[in-house]
């Protein structure tokens, strides 16, 4: 069955002034609906049309032959996951047994801040910044191009996508502007929470 564009989680302008209107005509719109698209494309009529777009990623991560393939499924599922990692009226502190698990990892929400930011600006070319929970503790990574943690064999709780199409209508260059917005006024934590739940 042919995969479909999933809706946002909130209207297109919900989360401006942080990121605009026009940034998800163009994210959303056209490079997430790309990634789709050019899916369906590579598995219509092959074995792998009856997988789960998981079991897609899983399946072909690493493997020479099916790189499209796993590119863009997982470009599928991180903007998926990038959505929803971010709310209108975002930001502010996490709160319970996920506010427990940052103090316990990175020593309090601003030295998390300070990582996750750090990860970010630091992926050089395309890639995500991400939170995830690996071994029973938290850990912020970073990733190339379409790479995720799902491939990688961990939890993922929180993303932000740091190809240069995430920020470049409203931040152009400056990366670790659009960063520190995400982190100051639009991560969702109760997603990340919730995601922290399901890992463990
Ligand atoms: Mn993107």
């Amino acid at each position: 069955m042919a995969f479909e564009l999933p809706p946002l989680p909130y209207p297109k302008s919900a989360l401006e002034p942080h990121m605009s209107e026009r940034t998800f005509e163009f994210h959303h719109g056209r490079h997430h609906q790309a990634y789709v698209t050019n899916l369906n494309n590579l598995i219509k009529g092959k074995p792998e049309e009856g997988l789960s777009l998981e079991e897609l990623i899983r399946s072909s991560y690493r493997d020479e032959a099916k790189a499209g393939l796993f590119n863009n499924a997982a470009q599928v599922w991180n903007h998926s996951f990038f959505w929803n990692s971010m709310k209108p009226k975002g930001g502010g502190a996490p709160s319970g047994a996920l506010a427990a698990a940052i103090d316990k990892a990175f020593g309090g929400l601003d030295k998390f801040k300070e990582e996750f930011k750090a990860a970010a600006v630091g992926q050089f070319g395309s890639g995500w910044a991400w939170l995830v929970a690996a071994g029973g503790a938290l850990k912020v990574t970073r990733t190339p191009n379409a790479v995720n943690p799902l491939a990688q064999g961990e939890s993922a709780l929180l993303t932000c996508d740091v190809w240069e199409h995430a920020y470049y209508l409203d931040f152009q260059n400056r990366r670790p502007d659009f960063v520190q917005t995400f982190l100051d006024h639009l991560v969702n934590w109760d997603f990340a929470a919730a995601n922290l739940t399901k890992a463990r």
